[in-house]
Order: structure tokens, then C-alpha cells, then sequence
């Protein structure tokens, strides 16, 4: 059943140099389609992740976090099935820019669409407990409608178990 269902249209945000293109580049397989509006700054990836022989299709949408949202922009905000929000766990202010996108999917978007907030990078940081309050990080992506999750370019893992949960989640509310 899953086979037969479209790619899952993900949003892509977060501040400046957090890890977003570095992402998508490692997580499919393989990409089957990139394409770059380079005069937008927005990129879009196709691509499939297999997870326990299971195959999953998504339609990745990266956006450059110098764009202007209040633009053209919020147009490719439409349909979409859910969202990544990235922020960078070496720069922890970061996440205030992770959460000025999640307003903004509240602000374009008729429906609230599930999200993983992603603390990435945290192969830069040594004592996580001494930079963010991940209980606090837990329960404001939780009372949003999201999760939160913590991984690094070089181990994605945790991102695709996440993606897959939020593929089955929208796949629940679909039909
Ligand atoms: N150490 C480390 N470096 C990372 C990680 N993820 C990404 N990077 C590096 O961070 C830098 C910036 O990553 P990008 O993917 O270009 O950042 P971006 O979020 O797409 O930024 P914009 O497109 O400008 O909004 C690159 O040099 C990446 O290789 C990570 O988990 N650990
Ligand atoms: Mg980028």
C-alpha cells in the first residue's frame, strides 16, 4: 500500500549553515530528482529511504534561510505534508530561528502538519546538558505537534527512523 502512495512533501528550514542541504544530500538512497531554483534559493529533492525492506518516497523542499519568507515563498509552503526544522546544537541559538519557522507553518499553512525539530551537529558538541535544556526542547515540540530528535551528517539514523513515523502518521490521517 505504501508503494502506491505519492511522495510525502517535507519542508525544509532552519537558520543559516545548521546542516539542511548537508541532510538531504546523505539521507535517500538515492535521489532520483534534484532540482535548484537557484534565483530562490529553494532546492527539490526526491528521494527514497528504505527502512527495514520497506521503501518510503518523499519530496524534499530545501530552503535557503536568506530568503524572504513574507514573499513568494509561503506558495511553495502549500500541500505540504510535514516539515524537518533544523537547528544547529553547536550554535544553540539557532533553535530561535527553528522556532520562527514553526510559526511561520502556522502563519501559511491552513492545518497544522506534523514536524521533527533536529538538533543537528551534535558531534560538535561535548556536554549537551551544558548548551540546551532538552526537556524544555521535548516538551515545546511536543505541545506544537511535533518531536524532537538530535543527529549528526555522519549517522542519520535517528532522522530516518523519525521520517518514516511521520510518513505513517500522515499516511493514518489520510485514509
Ligand atoms: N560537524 C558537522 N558538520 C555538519 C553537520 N551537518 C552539516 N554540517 C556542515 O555544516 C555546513 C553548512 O551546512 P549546509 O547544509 O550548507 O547548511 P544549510 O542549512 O543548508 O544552510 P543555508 O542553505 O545557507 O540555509 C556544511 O559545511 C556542512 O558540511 C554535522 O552534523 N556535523
Ligand atoms: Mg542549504
Amino acid at each position: 500500500m505504501i508503494q502506491e502512495l505519492k511522495y510525502l512533501k517535507i519542508l525544509v528550514l532552519g537558520a543559516n549553515g545548521v546542516g539542511k542541504t548537508a541532510i538531504l544530500n546523505k539521507i535517500g538512497e538515492e535521489i532520483f530528482e534534484k532540482e535548484e531554483y537557484s534565483t530562490l534559493a529553494i532546492g527539490r529533492y526526491q528521494a527514497k529511504i528504505e527502512v527495514e525492506q520497506e521503501t518510503y518516497f518523499f519530496q524534499f523542499w530545501d530552503f535557503k534561510d536568506e530568503l524572504k519568507i513574507e514573499g513568494i515563498t509561503h506558495k511553495f509552503y502549500r500541500n505540504a505534508n510535514g516539515a524537518l526544522i533544523v537547528f544547529d546544537l553547536s550554535r544553540p541559538d539557532t533553535l530561535n530561528r527553528a522556532k520562527f519557522y514553526l510559526d511561520s507553518l502556522r502563519h501559511y499553512l491552513p492545518e497544522q502538519i506534523p514536524f521533527i525539530l533536529v538538533g543537528n551537529k551534535v558531534d560538535l558538541v561535548e556536554d549537551l546538558d551544558s548548551v540546551i535544556n532538552r526537556r524544555e526542547i521535548i516538551r515545546y515540540a511536543k505541545s506544537r505537534g511535533g518531536i524532537y530528535i538530535e543527529d549528526y551528517l555522519d549517522d542519520l539514523e535517528n532522522l530516518k527512523i523519525a521520517l518514516i513515523k511521520l510518513y505513517e502518521k500522515v499516511l493514518m490521517a489520510t485514509h
